[in-house]
């Protein structure tokens, strides 16, 4: 990051890194939402200040902030700012809940639930990108700025910046999976959309596999001369250069470690509040409450292990967090009550007085609590049924400075690519995951340390900076280069 000194930082992304709130007393309370985009993002905006442009989306008074919609954010290595979109709620039905949350998410997750595109959706995601655009122009002291574009709210970002800021090193990161031509062909605006992001220097994507799918898409809908050897577009003049940056989190430090819980301490904290018994082991997931991530794959799970191994029976809990999230669409409120009517059939057909087996905590947890759980449990589940990366699994592996616990992780998941020494599963195969559930807690002690300990290795090196100094690395090369053109022509 220090490839940054003296240069300006602008992030764009649609949500904020922090919720401003009012408590009873009138209090300002401040929040943290559950996003992957923020837990990755934030750790490199406070080790790089500079500015970070979001919709004021959770912040219940827009009095917290100053003239420009600025308030500053402490922590970290520097503090940055925060500059907050106010949209209205006119604009964030049809641009976030709309086009990004009901045509681009599950377009890009082929997830089985069919994307919806309505054009009064599409026009207010252009006009809302247009603002986010103009505030990135707004904020640049120089013609050049470093800018830092975040996922697939904000698709047509690049283009509108580098026309009114044709020097500026952009930087992209679709924090999403792209899916492949065909499944992208679906949506009407494919080609604006293609477009847009090509303003951008960098186009980043969490694997190898999302960029080829990236590159094929544009070879199938736009005239462009793509470069497969080395992973370039170019749209007349105009070069975008696409790679794979797996995403990670901030490895936590002494300090961070130091303050957590005993295990042991965790563990009992967990089991005294949900009323498990001395020997119960306990398994988690933490999620948002989103319909790719494969909460009812899961909870099948659970239920097929409960019939193979009743051994299981009264001593094993599978803990389920499910953070609220986008729950003002049909979708995910379709998708909440079937998971909700899932587990009270499991809990009342396997439940017995003083025990259930499933646990669906449909709230949001403050990071301490959420440590606690990663600390308690015998065993982390990820089924994602699609999954950019997935910093669930990771975190887990962060938490566990005691080299215990076993993480099952979906094949499906970008993170899979990575963390071989998971117990790796196909979440459709119930039989599969459900044995991989049983072998996960019942591994010997050696077993789990051996896997954990190598998981934790490549989890420390592979962090959030080693993310963002490779992008940052390529957009000093490719500034360069740029500068070098210009001034030979
Ligand atoms: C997108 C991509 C990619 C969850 N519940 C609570 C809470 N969380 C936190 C978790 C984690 C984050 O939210 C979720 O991150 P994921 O990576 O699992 O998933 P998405 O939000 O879908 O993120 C994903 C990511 O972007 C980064 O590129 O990995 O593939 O879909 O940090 O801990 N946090 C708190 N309370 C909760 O109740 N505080």
């Amino acid at each position: 990051l220090t490839q940054l000194r003296g240069d300006q930082v602008i992030c764009v992304s649609n949500r904020e890194p922090l919720i401003h709130d009012r408590g009873a007393d009138g209090g300002v309370l401040v929040k943290r939402p559950a996003s992957g985009l923020v837990t990755a993002v934030e750790p490199v905006m406070q080790a790089c200040s500079g500015t970070w442009i979001a919709h004021g989306s959770g912040s219940a008074d827009r009095d917290m902030v100053d003239a420009d919609d600025r308030v500053v954010v402490p922590g970290g290595q520097q503090d940055y700012w925060l500059r907050r979109i106010w949209l209205t709620e006119e604009e964030e039905k049809g641009y976030y809940y709309g086009f990004a949350n009901e045509g681009l998410w599950p377009l890009c997750h082929v997830a089985h639930v069919r994307p919806v595109f309505r054009r009064s959706d599409w026009e207010a995601y252009k006009a809302v990108n247009q603002r986010f655009a103009d505030a990135v122009v707004a904020e640049a002291r120089s013609e050049d700025p470093i800018v830092l574009v975040q996922d697939y709210h904000l698709a047509l970002v690049p283009a509108m910046v580098r026309e009114k800021l044709p020097q500026a090193t952009i930087l992209t990161f679709w924090h999403i999976p792209w899916p492949n031509p065909e499944s992208f062909g679906i949506c009407p605006w494919r080609r604006e959309l293609l477009r847009g992001m090509l303003g951008s220097t960098i186009l980043g994507f969490h694997t190898r596999f999302h960029c080829r799918n990236f590159l094929e898409t544009v070879d199938r809908y736009l005239e462009a001369r793509i470069e497969h050897e080395h992973s370039i577009i170019s749209v007349g003049r105009k070069e975008t250069y696409v790679e794979s940056y797996p995403i990670s989190i901030a490895w936590p430090d002494e300090t961070e470690s130091a303050a957590w819980p005993a295990v042991a301490a965790s563990r009992e904290a967990v089991r005294a509040r949900l009323g498990l018994p001395e020997d119960a082991r306990i398994a988690v997931g933490v999620d948002r409450f989103d319909y790719t991530k494969g909460i009812i794959e899961r909870i099948n799970a659970v239920e097929r292990l409960l019939e193979k191994h009743p051994e299981h029976l009264g001593r094993l809990a599978f803990v389920q967090v499910a953070s609220p999230t986008r729950s003002e669409l049909d979708e995910y409120h379709g998708f909440q009550d079937r998971v909700k009517a899932l587990v009270a059939r499991v809990n009342a057909r396997f439940g017995r007085e003083g025990w259930q087996p499933v646990h669906l905590l449909a709230e949001h947890h403050d990071h301490a609590q959420l440590i606690e759980l990663y600390r308690a449990a015998d065993a982390c589940v990820v089924t994602s049924l699609h999954d950019g990366m997935n910093l669930v699994c990771k975190e887990f592996v962060a938490a566990r400075d005691d080299e215990r616990g076993v993480l099952v992780l979906s094949r499906f998941a970008g993170a899979a690519r990575e963390l071989h020494e998971a117990l790796i599963v196909n979440p459709y195969d119930v039989e599969e995951t459900a044995d991989a559930l049983h072998r996960a807690v019942t591994m010997s002690e050696p077993e789990q340390r051996e896997r954990m300990a190598s998981l934790r290795t490549n989890v420390a090196e592979f962090n959030v900076f080693r993310w963002a100094g490779r992008m940052l690395v390529d957009a000093g090369r490719w500034r360069l280069r740029a500068r070098v053109e210009a001034r030979l022509r």
